[in-house]
């Protein structure tokens, strides 16, 4: 091999080198070179057909070109991993100057919504918010309000026990269980109003749920009377579904009051002229109340003589369904936040 051809294969070595600009393409030229099977190997293991005075000088400019690309190659792969990194911080750049993106963020649920508004009006009116058990006992669900074992209205409030044989522990129909144990603890003078969940043992349907919320009140002191009762829920009915509110209350029974009403408003979509909400007569039902049963007030130990008190239990999904034109119960609890999101008031 004469010094002219071994300078043409370094020349040629050297321009193809210098046109591979990738690693793919790198490692391409190395195995066409320098290689197990590479031009410049292939070359030195040839020197043993040389003549023997040839073989020294080419070996020597051989060994010398295997050098001199090694170098070559590590300069260029050093370089063409820089030009790659570039690029790649190129096309991945993050611009930080834009503004970030919103995540999206959930909104309280419609129900806790109007517990928190209506709890927020009795607060106002020197309520205090109290809590209590979803699992309770039958004594404070229905014997302690004067609703004994085998009594009819024990059927109003259709109930899901905890063990089907024994009847002792249910999951709470309504919330007013929560006035004897509130009056068991305290002395008068109470007031209190507790939201909370409840079950029945209900067909579910458009305005029942088998487990909705109810938020119950108990006001008891000396000279409690009736007006004070009707007073009070003028106000928050106007404070809740607007100032020109009328009011109607209406005898009803409950075992645990004596008398005991039903307090309706008239009807905000028609404004009383009666229409398919109200069911053509002008009102609308929000809540049962009365004035709380002597017997309770015995049960719980408060001498009946001396302290009198009210009561009222209100159904909250119901509440939201009026204020907002729900349609339909079973809205509230199928977690589709096409509706859930147009509660969007107060952010979580
Ligand atoms: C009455 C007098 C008092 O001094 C104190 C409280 C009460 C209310 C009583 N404890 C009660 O539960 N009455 S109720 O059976 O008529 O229910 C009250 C409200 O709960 C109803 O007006 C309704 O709004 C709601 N409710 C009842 N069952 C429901 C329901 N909401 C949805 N689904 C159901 N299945």
């Amino acid at each position: 091999m004469s010094s002219e051809q071994i300078d043409l294969l370094r020349e040629r070595a050297l321009r193809d080198l210098e046109e591979a600009s990738s690693l793919e393409a790198l490692a391409e030229w190395h195995a066409r070179y320098l290689g197990r099977r590479g031009e410049i190997t292939l070359r030195l293991r040839g020197l043993g057909s040389l003549p023997a005075e040839e073989r020294p000088r080419v070996g020597r400019a051989l060994n010398e070109l295997k050098e001199t690309l090694e170098a070559a190659y590590e300069e260029r792969e050093r370089v063409v991993r820089q030009l790659e990194l570039a690029a790649r911080m190129q096309a991945e750049a993050v611009d930080v100057t834009l503004p970030g993106r919103r995540p999206a963020i959930g909104t309280l649920h419609p129900v806790t919504q109007m517990i928190r508004e209506v709890t927020d009006i009795f607060a106002h009116l020197g309520f205090q918010v109290v809590e209590g058990p979803e699992v309770e006992y039958g004594y404070y669900a229905f014997d302690a309000l004067n609703i004994p074992p085998e009594h009819p209205a024990r059927d109003v409030w259709d109930t899901i026990f905890i063990e089907s044989d024994r009847k002792e522990i249910v999951l709470r129909p309504h919330t007013s269980p929560m006035q004897i144990r509130v009056m068991e603890r305290r002395k008068p003078p109470i007031r209190v109003v507790v939201p909370g969940r409840c079950y029945r043992y209900e067909a579910v349907d458009a305005t029942h749920e088998w487990h909705f919320h109810q938020i119950e009140g108990l006001a008891v002191d000396e000279h409690i009377t009736m007006a004070d009762l009707k007073g009070t829920l003028a106000e928050f009915a106007r404070q809740l579904f607007g100032r020109e509110r009328r009011v109607r209350f209406r005898c009803d029974f409950f075992p645990f009051v004596e008398p005991g009403v039903d307090f309706a408003i008239d009807c905000m979509f028609c404004r009383g002229e009666g229409c398919r909400v109200c069911g053509g007569s002008g009102w609308i039902e929000i809540l049962g109340a009365g004035m709380v049963h002597p017997q309770v007030l015995r049960n719980v130990g408060y001498d009946p003589g001396r302290y009198t008190g009210w009561a009222f239990g209100m159904g909250v999904e119901r509440l939201v369904m009026l204020k907002y034109g729900v349609p339909d119960i079973r809205y509230f609890y199928q977690g589709d936040l096409r509706f859930l999101a147009q509660f969007d008031r107060i952010p979580v």
